[in-house]
């Protein structure tokens, strides 16, 4: 039989997603070659702000037909300085995840070798979570709108949508996510005091689901005290489900606690395996070091690392960690995490690495 081969599109986007992309592709490509055991094709995309600026678009029209043909996707970053956030986010990245329905964002966080806690009192150990962010609605379903431009009584809103199928579908999978780590642990974070509304309804449903799962402990939390709880007890955390606003914040401060965004990977998950979900580094595009080959690949390969256990290729993904986890223990680290190496040298590490 010929080994399987997967079919995975790439959309490295902007700035150093650029560069953090094509350095994992390499990456992969090696692993791939030294096992024998499967294929992958890489297909391109250029979708990005230079396309935006040639077409007027971040996506064709048929982009969501396009990519439903692949297997998976690896993503880089989005965002350029001369075009304003919400245009070149809206533009691509939740263009993609909203009608594609990846609602499960997952985003583990642990310290990786080569990073040092930013608390001092704090042990390798103590930071070790899965936080699961619902991806599709909330603070970020695009409703509202501006009336009375430029009066003083000018007037914006932000309409969060919460329905009961988008909160349950999440939660599940959070209580599932819990429920295959050891701790079987999971905290569900709202801020039902204050909005009292669809906040109420989450915690609600949290309740409702754990009936299912009677095999998992959980807690809830305010997200202000969460962050308290983050920096404070991190040890008494594990599994972590919250909106998508709630938890795009506190998947940023989690990265910095366990040593740099510039290792925090994210899979951005169809559980029904419908669409192709897509993998991306948590971090953005990064302009500020774009074209000085200083950007971290780490975030970008762990993300890869676990797009091949998605597809099913899991001891490919342990092969490939445990070369990125020995290559930043052996200290060629990046710039952000105190070291001298660049993009490419710690790529080349990880496919040297991979032989061993
Ligand atoms: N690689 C992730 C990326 O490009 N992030 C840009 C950003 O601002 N993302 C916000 C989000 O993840 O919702």
């Amino acid at each position: 039989m010929p080994p399987k081969k997967y079919n995975i599109a790439s959309i490295p986007a902007d700035g150093i997603g650029i560069e953090v992309v094509a350095a994992t592709i390499d990456v992969i490509e090696h692993l791939v070659k030294t096992l024998k055991t499967f294929e992958i094709e890489f297909t391109h995309f250029p979708w990005g702000t230079a396309y935006y600026k040639k077409t007027g678009e971040y996506l064709p029209d048929d982009a969501l037909d396009v990519l439903r043909k692949f297997d998976a996707c690896l993503f880089g970053a989005v965002g350029a300085p001369d075009v304003p956030d919400h245009i070149s986010l809206w533009g691509l990245l939740l263009a993609l995840r909203g009608p594609l329905q990846l609602y499960a964002n997952v985003r583990p966080v642990r310290m990786f070798p080569g990073t040092r806690p930013r608390l001092a009192d704090c042990k390798p150990s103590d930071i070790d979570w899965v936080l699961v962010r619902e991806n599709s609605e909330g603070e970020y379903a695009g409703q509202g709108g501006r009336s009375h431009l430029h009066q003083p009584w000018e007037t914006a809103t932000e309409v969060a949508i919460f329905t009961r199928v988008g909160i349950e579908r999440i939660m599940r999978f959070a209580f599932e996510t819990a429920r295959s780590r050891p701790r079987k642990f999971l905290t569900v974070v709202t801020k039902s005091n204050s909005m009292r509304n669809g906040m109420v309804l989450w915690d609600e449903i949290a309740r409702e689901v754990a009936r299912d799962f009677p095999d998992v402990t959980w807690d809830k939390m305010l997200v202000d005290a969460m962050t308290v709880r983050m920096v404070c007890k991190p040890a008494s955390l594990d599994t972590i489900v919250g909106t998508n606003l709630h938890m795009d914040i506190l998947s940023d401060l989690a990265a910095a606690l366990a040593g740099s965004i510039g290792v925090a990977p994210s899979s951005n998950l169809d559980p029904t395996r419908r669409s192709p979900s897509i993998f991306e580094p948590v971090h953005g595009s990064a302009f500020d070091i774009t074209g000085k080959g200083i950007a971290n690949p780490v975030a970008t390969i762990w993300s890869a690392g676990e797009m091949l256990r998605w597809i099913g290729e899991a001891s490919a993904a342990d092969v490939l960690m445990d070369a990125l986890e020995q290559v930043c223990r052996n200290g060629v680290l990046t710039p952000d995490l105190g070291g001298t190496a660049d993009t490419k040298s710690v790529a080349a590490a990880v496919s040297a690495e991979i032989e061993k």
